[in-house]
């Protein structure tokens, strides 16, 4: 198999544009042509290489974009005194963009493109400023580049900024803001959004009535030039025009998502990554033989690790939640259902579990878009009055957005229930803009104030269990869930610890082994880990207790006294070690008078891609953990 890239970007064509030229030669449109097609092909190549790894990754968007990008290439390289010559991009997933332009820039081997989002390879899943060479911004997070990209221009006078973007991000609030901005201070950015009516989970024309990125931006007074992205002699001509007229413009431009792709062409699975097979076909299809064999030589790298003390069987807490939430709403008539409970996604149903109460519940659901903080307010506003409440769901990483929101939901005594997956660092390739590690900010109010509980159950029969004894409690709880699946927890026995009729109890840790030479405590998905630290050390004739603290927030008092007297207590979790249940342990420890040995883990680097490789990175998994006990243990 070949281990050069079987694509020749040696045919790139660094052609020259001038924006005063509005105008194509025939000369130029071929070469433009030609690089859309060379790039479209390279796109698909390597971002299938993740999809044949299982690493993901997203090839519609990157692949759309191209022609805009061919173009702001060609004319970077004209008028370099025009621009501030870099392709910015809110929508940070379509990252292919930028890893494809570094390498034709000479920053990075195309061979590393084959290696899209593996581990350590420094390709994650989203553009990070200081990792990859040739990569010049950060992003990610939807809505978060525009408003960056505003200062970008006001710091470079005279010169022209661009931003990529899209009709999901531009559904964030932050967008209407950087419009604004831009519009009353004349900031001289040009968007160029990518309306392919596609995001996560669906069609915003279907799932959003009333939403027109068009007459969003006409509204708040920017310059819209609308046309086909498709269009080569018109995109360039409305590129040319945002050019020579002064102040914010938008291009908007309409294309079909994945665009001439078999199969994946205009539906919501053409923002994934290419499905192998089909990327097989696309590339066959363009004589891309090398390519192929390259895909289908591939083999799906497995976590060989086997944990001690957790199943074979592994459950999907963050799809549970939805089936537990279902559960508890069958038994409501739809009358009750539909005065009691509101269900607001944020275009991540499919990955938060909310599909699953559509599909079970359509008339309590509503889909919100992509706008978590309004989302998040709506629910609590449903919930403010006694008896109601409003269930909403994003990623952790979200969470850092809706910090305010939290506030104001708790100052008016809202019944909110939030689902926040995807916390800590498992299984992300997306990488460190992903990482769902500030979790404990959402329970920033004060002693006195309306309760707030933050649950992180260990595996799928607690997930169950948490969510049948916290459904009907007043206030907000926060239940937090992994992206990765997660195997049941075992008694000594080998049965699963939380199965037949356990019970949750809100507020009590608990016991998973008993120990004599010190406690280590934990949750979530660092509980299995810790478990199988736990029984390798027993194996040495180390016996270590470890301590299940699923309620993240509150102190059980009777644990403390328990854990407080021990040789050592060690705190080990996937959450930021600066915010997370670590750096407050020590202290309920100390006030309690209790002095043990103390130590925690946690989340201190930015990511190095990859899935289960993040834990040993960070050094949270179970080496980390034993070496951590045995250091402590003198
Ligand atoms: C703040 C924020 N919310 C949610 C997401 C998760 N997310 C990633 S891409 C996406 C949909 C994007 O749609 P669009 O930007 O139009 O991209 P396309 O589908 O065209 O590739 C969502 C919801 C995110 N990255 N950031």
């Amino acid at each position: 198999m070949t281990t050069s890239f079987p694509i020749d970007l040696g045919a790139y064509q660094r052609i020259t544009l001038d924006p005063a030229v509005p105008t194509l030669t025939d000369e130029q449109r071929s070469a433009l042509k030609a690089n859309i097609e060379l790039c479209r092909d390279a796109i698909v190549f390597f971002t299938a290489t993740g999809a044949a790894r299982g690493v993901g990754g997203h090839t519609g968007g990157p692949y759309d974009t191209v022609p805009e990008v061919m173009i702001l290439d060609a004319l970077f390289r004209g008028s370099p005194d025009q621009f501030v010559p870099t392709f910015f991009d809110e929508a940070g997933h379509r990252v292919a963009t930028q890893y494809l332009m570094a390498t034709l820039n000479g920053d990075l081997p195309a061979e590393q493109l084959m290696r899209y989002r593996e581990a350590h390879q420094k390709l994650p899943g989203h553009p990070e400023l200081g990792l990859t060479p040739g990569v010049k911004f950060s992003s990610g997070r939807l809505g978060h580049m525009w408003p960056y990209v505003n200062g970008v221009a006001l710091a470079n006078p005279g010169k022209a900024v661009f931003c990529l973007g899209s009709d999901g991000s531009q559904q964030e609030g932050n967008d209407a803001e950087a419009a604004r901005l831009a519009v009353a201070n004349h900031i001289n950015v040009k968007l160029i959004i990518d309306d392919n009516d596609v995001t996560i989970a669906g069609h915003p024309s279907t799932y959003m009535g009333g939403y027109s990125v068009k007459k969003t931006l006409e509204g708040h007074g920017l310059t819209v030039l609308e046309g086909d992205g498709e269009d080569l002699d018109g995109l360039y001509a409305n590129i040319c025009k945002a050019m020579s007229t002064p102040g914010p413009v938008a291009i908007i431009n309409k294309r079909a998502m994945a665009v001439g792709i078999e199969g994946i062409e205009g539906s919501t699975h053409g923002h994934d990554v290419i499905p192998v097979d089909a990327a097989i076909k696309y590339l066959e299809a363009k004589g891309r033989t090398e390519a192929v064999a390259f895909l289908k030589g591939i083999e799906k790298p497995k976590n060989p690790y086997k944990f001690l003390g957790a199943s074979e069987k592994v459950g999907s807490n963050r799809n549970t939640f939805g089936e537990a939430v279902v559960d508890v709403l069958s038994t409501m008539s739809e009358t009750e259902r539909k005065n009691s409970v509101l269900v607001v996604d944020s275009d991540l149903e499919g990955s938060c579990g909310l599909a699953q109460i559509r599909k079970a519940n359509p008339e309590v659901f509503v889909s919100g878009g992509i706008q978590e903080r309004g989302n998040l307010s709506a629910a609590a506003g449903f919930g403010m009055e006694k008896g109601k409440q409003g269930i909403f769901a994003t990623f952790s990483a979200f969470l850092e957005m809706c910090i305010s929101e939290i506030t104001m939901a708790r100052l008016n005594y809202s019944n909110l229930l939030c689902h926040f997956s995807h916390a800590g660092i498992d299984d992300m390739a997306d990488n460190t803009c992903h990482f769902g590690i500030n979790n404990m900010f959402a329970d920033n109010g004060l002693d006195d104030g309306y309760e707030t509980r933050l649950y992180f159950p260990a595996d799928a029969n607690q997930m169950r269990a948490v969510v049948k004894a916290i459904f009907n409690d007043p206030g907000l709880r926060f239940i937090f869930s992994t992206r990765s699946k997660v195997p049941m927890i075992l008694d000594t026995q080998g049965n699963d610890l939380f199965g037949g009729d356990y019970t949750f109890t809100p507020g009590k840790d608990e016991v998973i082994r008993e120990g004599s030479a010190g406690y280590i405590v934990t949750f979530g998905d660092s509980l299995y880990r810790a478990l199988d630290a736990v029984e390798r050390l027993k194996q040495e004739g180390i016996e270590v207790g470890l301590i299940n603290k699923a309620t993240l927030n509150v102190v059980d008092e009777d644990m403390m006294a328990k854990v407080g007297k021990a040789p050592f207590v060690l705190v080990t979790e996937a959450f930021n070690r600066r915010t997370g249940l670590g750096s407050r342990f020590g202290s309920w420890l100390l006030e309690r008078g209790y002095t043990p040995k103390f130590a925690y883990l946690g989340t201190h680097e930015e990511g190095c891609g990859g899935l289960w490789e993040q834990f040993p990175h960070q050094g949270i998994d179970p080496t980390g953990i034993m070496a951590k006990v045995k250091a402590l243990m003198g």
